[in-house]
Order: structure tokens, then C-alpha cells, then sequence
């Protein structure tokens, strides 16, 4: 029960930091600095001290900050930072991580402009607005903005999509290079998070040939910095911002390696606890039998060639990467195996995508061509519902002149003998009160509808979740999308109680999307192990505004796979005629 003094001195120095945020006494602020200095520099452990009450000896600690710290050392949280992290805007928290910008002036900026999102403070910087500011100035504005830009480069974590663009470059030369035998991809891009930190590369390869791959490496073009360099691994920084990792691995450890570097930490705990009951031990080079003192028996390591070799020895199944997340893989993989889970190639057809009938960059046809090039039999398109201005959401009348254009390509699509059909969607917002955006009659003229929520989306959990269940009673609505609102490393979704969204939703027969754009993922897969015990159908769905964005289906299925669903769960899984008739079902 030993916390390090630097970690205590890190919570004093936020309390610090957050009362100046909020505006408290000043010099309440400064005893917190003051403690956090005294608790850095102190010579014995404070936790040792707080818990024996030994403290008093130490000056410049006194009861109250002990308590504060004895918090900390037994339950991880102090009251007060807690408090203040409950109080204070979340967006104003993120203003934080800007460097040269101290809590005092950003309460000032936030009291003056009345703004609180990081955007917003960019948007004020560039227009003018924070320069005008007593005490700021244009060169103030401008190096904020430049703090900004640089932190949102550099920002640790980034979506699946800038992971793969950023990772591929790097995998596809050291796939090149003499001597290497396998690379993959490890890390929680492998595992198919939501978001992704570092990007992990395990390269296979005779330990003489290392120092070379690793050389190349560090001198390909995508690198602007190298932040680490080892015998076996190197760490660089991309010109794009990301940090690759790289570990060179000798091919009869590869497997093991691989499993080690895929993750998650959890996984590999529970991985570990399952070789231990087995006389055995597991790390990054194999399996090893435990002799009768305990220690690994190095010489003699279980024959593993593969993942799966390894996951039998610990009475297994391999378990596919985005299921390591220790949240019940073990148990699933006992009555599942791999290929139960939906797959790209399980895609039919694609569901929600707008076109310039709204807010989409390309015409009708040009979506529906593109997603005939890419091998699906059919498009249900789904521009944005007349509420929607700012979307150029459709009036009535413009929806049924959509209708007769999708009429028209369909009977083209037909008399060309192209097996393909465009369905007639619509994303509907869901007004405040849960309503949808038109009378049923032109609700039910819809192949399908989605319900989407896009304003006021910041409205009490309970409200929301009521708003919801009002359009998922709709008889017209078929899916909900996007249900949380979330923007993934921009904001947060609103926090009402999506499972009781998923029952009444499962109950209903209404889908719920995996939105594959990856700044949403929305649902998130961790909703999967619920979704699935109670039925509820899902859907993956690009919400793609161009047609590149149509090839964001292969994140959602990530996510999909993630959260245990099957084809059989997956709406556009199916074939035209069937998803016809599911949406006629209700
Ligand atoms: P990230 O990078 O935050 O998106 O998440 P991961 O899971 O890629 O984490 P990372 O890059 O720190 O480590 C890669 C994998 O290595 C991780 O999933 C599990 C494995 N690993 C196990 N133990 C350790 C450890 O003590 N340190 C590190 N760095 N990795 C470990
Ligand atoms: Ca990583
Ligand atoms: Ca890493
Ligand atoms: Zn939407």
C-alpha cells in the first residue's frame, strides 16, 4: 500500500490548479502548491507517514491534507478534486493540456467570451475576440492557437482510421526488408478499439538482422523523431504526430510475442492466472512448465508456433484480438469459437449514407455507384429530415421528389440487369419530445427510418432516455442511430441509460447502429455482451457523406466483432429481400 510521494505531490498540485479554475480563494490554492512541493521533496514515503500518523513530524503537512492524502492512498480519490472535477465544465478541463495557458487566464477567458469547448476557444483566438482581451493581445491569441493546433498533432490518442493510415506505411516496408518473416499489427489496433494510442509493430526476424531492420526503421520517410532506440526496438514519432513501436522478435517467439503485445494488459492478467493454475508460466517469449521451486523451467518451454497453440494450452479456444479485453472472452470462447463472429465479407448492403440531397458531397447515383463498385447489392440512403437546416434536411415535397429519382435509378438499375437497388431511408431527427421529423404518412412512405437525435443533446438523462423510447415507439422507426451523440477525442455522448434504451429497443424489434464513422463508434461495443443477451438487433452503419466514407463499414465491424455480435445480429448482413422484409415486420 505504497504510493509514491510524486503521485500524491500530482494530486495536491491539481487541487491547486482546479480551485484557481473555479475561481476559489487564492490562497487556498496556494497551501495545496505549497503541500505538493513539501510532499515531492520529502525524503521518507508521506503514504507511510499519513497511515501511521507520523505525519505531524513532517512541516508543512497538516490534518487537512493528510486526510486529503489518506483518501487518496485508500480509495484512489479525494473528495475535494472530485468535487471540483464535477464542478468545473469538462471542456474547460481539456483547456488545461494547452501549454502557456494557466488556469487563471482560462477562467478569464471562459467568464468573458462565455465559452467552454476547445473549439469555441480556437474559433475566438482566430476571430479576434481573445485578443481584445485586456492582458492578452494578438501574440497571446496567436500562441494559444498555435498550443492548440500543436496538441490536437500531438494529442496521445488518435481514431482507428489516422491509426491504419498512419501504421500501413511502416508495416508494408518492414514486410519488405530481408530476413523479416512476419510483421503484424499488436496493440489496441489490433485489438480494434475505439481509439488508438501508440501504434505497436512486432516484426519477426533472427536476432543478427535486427539492428539493420531496425535502421531502416528509423530512417523511412514518415519519421520526424526517434524517441527510443534498443537492440530489439525502436520508437519514432511520425511526421503525423503518432508514435510507432516496433519489436523485433525471434521467429520461435513470435507467437507468444504477439499474443503479449496484442493485449489488452487485462487479458494477459487473466491469461497469466489461467498458465498458473496449470503448473505453468506465460510471458512475452512462450509458456514455460513451473519445476518445484515455482521457477520458469526456460530450457524446456511448451511447443507454441502459434496464437492458438498457446490459448489450447490454457484449455482455450483462440480468442479473436477484439475480444481481449477481459470482459468475458473467457467465458465466450467455452461455448463460441472465431468465426462466429461477423466479418467484413458478411456485408451485403449499406445503411445510412447521404447524398446533395442534403449534406452529402456526391449525387445520388454517384453513392449508389460507388457502393455497386464495392460489391453491395444495395444502398438505403438516408438524407437528413426536414428539421435539419443546417443540414439541408429535405422538405416534404423534396422527399418525394427523391423517391421518384431513386425510382428512376432503380429501374435502370433493373432494365441493366444490375443486381442493385437503392432503398428509400430517411435519418429522421428526434424532436425534443421524442417525435418524429414528418406526419406517419409520409413516415410510412419510407422503405425504413432512422431516428437520430442531433440537437439538444446535452438534456437530462432522463428526458433523453424518454425521448428516445418515444421514437423507437413509432412504428414507422426501424433503427436508431447514433444513440449516444458522442464524438470520439471531441466530446462526450450523453450519459442516459442506453441499456434501458437497448431493452425497450430489443423489445420493440428496432435496431440500434453501430455508426462506423470513426469519430463516433456509437454504440460502443462495451453495450455488446447486454445487446446481445436481449436480442437486440444492430446495424453497421458508415453514416458516409461521401463515397470514401462508405469503407468506414470495416471499423464499425471491428466494433461489431468487439462486442460479440454475430452476422445473424447484424441487419445489413442481410440479403435485399430479407432486410425488406424485417423492416416490414414491425
Ligand atoms: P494504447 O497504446 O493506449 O492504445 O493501448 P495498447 O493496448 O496498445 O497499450 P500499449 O501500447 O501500452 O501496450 C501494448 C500491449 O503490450 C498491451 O496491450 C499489453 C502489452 N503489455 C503487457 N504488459 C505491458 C507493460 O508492462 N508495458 C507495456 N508497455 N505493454 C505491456
Ligand atoms: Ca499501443
Ligand atoms: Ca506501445
Ligand atoms: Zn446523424
Amino acid at each position: 500500500m505504497s504510493v509514491h510521494n510524486k503521485i500524491l505531490a500530482e494530486q495536491l498540485e491539481s487541487i491547486g490548479t482546479l480551485l484557481r479554475l473555479a475561481g476559489e480563494n487564492e490562497f487556498r490554492a496556494i497551501a495545496f502548491d505549497k503541500a505538493a512541493r513539501v510532499v515531492e521533496t520529502c525524503d521518507r514515503s508521506v503514504a507511510q507517514a499519513v497511515l501511521d500518523g507520523t505525519y505531524t513530524s513532517i512541516s508543512g503537512i497538516g490534518p487537512g491534507i493528510a486526510r486529503d492524502l489518506n483518501a487518496f492512498i485508500t480509495d484512489g480519490k479525494i473528495p475535494v478534486l472530485e468535487e471540483l472535477k464535477a464542478r468545473i465544465p469538462a471542456g474547460l478541463l481539456r483547456w488545461l493540456d494547452i501549454s502557456g495557458l494557466g488556469p487563471k487566464r482560462i477562467r478569464k477567458i471562459h467568464e468573458e467570451l462565455g465559452i467552454t469547448e476547445l473549439a469555441d476557444l480556437k474559433a475566438a483566438c482566430a476571430d479576434g475576440r481573445v485578443a481584445a482581451m485586456s492582458g492578452m493581445g494578438v501574440k497571446s491569441a496567436e500562441k494559444i492557437l498555435k498550443s492548440i493546433e500543436w496538441m490536437e498533432k500531438f494529442a496521445d490518442r488518435c481514431t482507428l482510421d489516422e491509426a491504419w493510415e498512419a501504421v500501413i506505411p511502416f508495416r508494408d516496408a518492414l514486410a519488405q526488408l530481408g530476413g523479416v518473416q512476419e510483421v503484424e499489427v499488436a496493440g489496441s489496433l489490433r485489438r480494434s478499439r475505439e481509439t488508438i494510442g501508440d501504434l505497436d509493430l512486432l516484426v519477426s526476424a533472427e536476432a543478427d538482422v535486427a539492428a539493420s531492420i531496425l535502421d531502416t526503421f528509423a530512417t523511412l520517410p514518415e519519421v520526424t523523431e526517434v524517441l527510443a532506440r534498443g537492440e530489439s526496438k525502436c520508437s519514432v514519432r511520425t511526421t503525423a504526430g503518432r508514435q510507432v513501436d516496433v519489436r523485433v522478435v525471434a521467429p520461435e517467439y513470435f507467437a507468444a510475442s504477439l499474443m503479449y503485445f496484442t493485449g489488452s494488459k487485462e487479458h494477459n492478467v487473466a491469461l497469466r492466472g489461467r498458465a498458473r493454475e496449470r503448473g505453468l508460466t506465460l510471458n512475452e517469449y512462450g509458456l514455460f512448465p513451473l519445476d518445484a521451486q515455482g521457477n520458469a523451467d526456460l530450457a524446456n518451454p511448451m511447443p507454441i508456433e502459434t496464437e492458438a497453440d498457446a490459448y489450447e494450452a490454457l484449455g482455450l479456444g483462440w480468442i479473436p484480438p477484439e475480444l481481449r479485453e477481459d470482459r468475458g472472452e473467457f467465458e465466450w470462447i467455452r461455448t463460441h469459437q472465431a468465426s462466429d463472429l461477423v466479418d467484413l465479407h458478411h456485408i451485403k448492403g449499406i445503411l445510412h449514407a447521404h447524398s446533395t440531397w442534403s449534406d452529402g458531397a456526391y449525387s445520388l447515383e454517384a453513392m449508389a455507384q460507388a457502393c455497386i463498385d464495392r460489391g453491395y447489392g444495395y444502398l438505403g440512403i438516408t438524407d437528413h429530415s426536414k428539421s435539419a437546416g443546417y443540414a439541408g434536411g429535405l422538405s416534404v415535397e423534396r422527399v418525394f421528389a427523391q423517391w421518384k429519382e431513386i425510382d428512376a435509378l432503380n429501374d435502370g438499375y433493373a432494365r441493366a440487369g444490375v443486381d442493385f437497388r437503392i432503398l428509400k431511408g430517411i435519418e429522421s431527427d428526434i424532436l425534443t419530445d421524442g417525435r418524429l421529423d414528418y406526419d406517419d404518412d409520409v413516415l410510412a412512405g419510407f422503405d425504413f427510418v432512422i431516428g437520430s437525435v442531433h440537437n439538444v443533446l446535452d438534456m437530462p438523462v432522463d428526458a433523453m432516455l424518454e425521448r428516445f423510447k418515444r421514437a423507437v415507439d413509432h412504428p414507422a422507426c426501424r433503427i436508431i442511430g447514433h444513440p449516444t451523440g458522442r464524438l470520439l477525442l471531441r466530446r462526450e455522448g450523453n450519459a442516459f441509460d442506453l441499456d434501458a434504451l437497448i431493452d425497450h429497443a430489443a423489445a420493440a424489434g428496432v435496431a440500434i447502429e453501430i455508426n462506423a464513422s470513426t469519430w463516433r463508434l456509437d454504440m460502443d461495443w462495451k453495450y455488446g455482451p447486454h445487446a446481445r443477451q436481449v436480442g437486440l438487433m444492430s446495424s453497421i452503419n458508415p453514416d458516409a457523406h461521401e463515397t470514401d466514407g462508405l469503407d468506414d463499414v470495416r471499423y464499425g465491424v471491428g466494433i461489431a466483432r468487439k462486442a460479440g455480435f454475430g452476422p445473424g445480429s447484424i441487419l445489413n448482413t442481410k440479403p435485399v429481400d430479407e432486410l425488406v422484409a424485417w423492416f416490414k415486420s414491425r
